[in-house]
């Protein structure tokens, strides 16, 4: 029998919130959030989760005395907050603390896959430079682009923020028109492509994206075409991108996330006017320290004697502890 909450933690999970945690909390490991891997003890004690991976509702549900689960990272697809909202469960993510990373990393894709950057640097490398002469004069620029922004929240708006100083113009499409924004908003995606040729997408991953980039949207786009993710993988139909990208119907794509990670489709890899990344958009020392931090404050804030949560996300705003 445990005194504070047990916390327990479903797979991988970054060092410094464990350590953090194992400080006030026993903690308890296990592979992933099987509901098989849970022992009568387990279900008893554990009243909060700290993840990275899937906490799905048949796991929520064998936890009687589950209180809250933290996710490490700002998007929350892989745990089922809705079901976690209905069953009283707190639910919380890590907005905020990786928006300028973020942002950082989406114009760094969108200049490597219109200039052709990496590119560039193997030719370097693979001495083409001194063999061939200089790398190619890249058909694409960010010049003259209009940019188009699929998920205008903090990090919409931070990517937003930085095309402005570039000299770009940008428009946007979310669920919602966000009140005291100037730039151009599109009720519909497709609006939007065919009011831009260049399309970076922050959408999450929910059953009302799922896909929503689609052949439509990469034709609506055009030739010159430019399609950046950093998102999730689940908005693209990656099929219609691979089509997209190999038949002209766009000129490039950027991604740093994918619908089946870590496995990126072979036909994505063999393209060279994609730019590929390993999901590395938040994924420094620094912001990660500051996700480990927020991660572990909301456990340490829900147990402490205020009883609440840091930053709940929509689904769970209304859940409040029992005293
Ligand atoms: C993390 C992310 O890599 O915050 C997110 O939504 O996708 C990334 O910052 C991921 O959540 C960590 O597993």
């Amino acid at each position: 029998n445990f005194e504070a909450p047990a916390i327990l933690i479903p797979g991988l999970m970054h060092p410094h919130v464990t350590e953090r945690l194992k400080s006030a909390f026993p903690l308890i490991h296990l592979a992933s959030g099987d509901p098989a891997l849970l022992t009568e003890e387990m279900k008893a004690e554990v009243r909060g989760i700290a993840s990275m991976g899937r906490v799905d509702a048949a796991f929520i549900d064998a936890l009687p005395n589950l209180e809250i689960i933290a996710n490490f990272g700002v998007g929350y697809d892989a745990v089922d907050a809705r079901h976690a909202g209905l069953r009283g469960i707190m639910v919380t993510n890590t907005p905020d603390v990786l928006t300028e990373e973020v942002a950082d990393t989406a114009v760094g894709l969108l200049i490597n896959t219109v200039r052709e950057l990496p590119r560039a640097e193997a030719w370097l490398r693979d001495g083409r430079w001194v063999g061939e002469g200089g790398y190619r004069l890249t058909p694409g620029t960010l010049r003259g682009r209009r940019v188009g922004i699929l998920g205008m929240g903090r990090i919409g708006l931070a990517i937003a923020r930085r095309l402005e100083a570039f000299g770009l113009p940008v428009a946007y499409h979310n669920r919602r028109r966000v009140e005291g924004l100037a730039y151009d908003y599109y009720p519909t995606l497709k609006e939007l492509a065919v009011a831009v040729d260049t399309l970076v997408s922050v959408a999450p991953a929910t059953p009302q994206t799922e896909k929503i980039v689609n052949a439509g949207i990469f034709a609506a786009l055009g030739a010159n075409g430019v399609f950046v993710n950093v998102g999730r993988g689940a908005t693209v139909d990656e099929a219609a991108l691979v089509d997209a990208l190999s038949n002209g119907t766009i000129l490039a794509a950027g991604l740093d996330v994918f619908a089946d990670e870590p496995n990126v489709p072979q036909a994505l890899i063999n393209l060279p006017n994609a730019s590929l990344l390993p999901h590395v958009a938040s994924a420094t020392v620094h912001t990660r320290q500051a996700m480990a931090d927020l991660a572990a404050d909301n456990i340490f804030a829900w147990f402490s004697d205020q009883r609440r949560a840091l930053t709940p996300v929509p689904e769970t705003a209304e859940v409040t502890a029992k005293i």
